[in-house]
């Protein structure tokens, strides 16, 4: 099996390798799910596209809510105006931030996080 790009096969390799010490029971989880894309703008940018500034910006209104987790939509670089559809899945699209504004978003909190994959939209 080819998953095209050797980071994502290294990624994935790591994934299913790595065992799984503190992982939450998904059962007792409230969950809360966005587009990125069409969610909280921090920077006004041209289009308005929500990005990782408001996203963090918004983690106090979850924690007011009792969110547990946050489940979003594909983050990576796409050729589609939702962004929805994406291609590398080891890189974040600018339209949201860097890298390191996705950690600092993530890691502001103790709230946990998915992330679509859409493995088989993939190059
Ligand atoms: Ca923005």
């Amino acid at each position: 099996m080819s998953f095209g790009s050797p980071i994502l096969a290294a990624g994935i390799a790591a994934l299913v390798a790595t065992p799984v010490l503190a992982q939450p029971d998904l059962r007792d989880e409230i969950f809360y799910h966005f587009m990125p894309i069409a969610w909280r703008d921090s920077d006004n940018d041209t289009n308005r596209f929500g990005d990782f500034g408001g996203m963090e910006e918004a983690i106090p209104y979850l924690q007011q809510l009792g969110i547990t987790s946050v489940w979003m939509n594909p983050i990576h670089p796409s050729p589609a105006y939702h962004g929805n559809q994406h291609g590398r899945g080891d890189e974040v699209n600018p339209w949201f931030g860097t890298e390191q504004d996705f950690t600092d978003y993530v890691t502001a909190s103790d709230i946990n996080f998915y992330v679509n994959l859409w493995v088989a939209g993939c190059p």
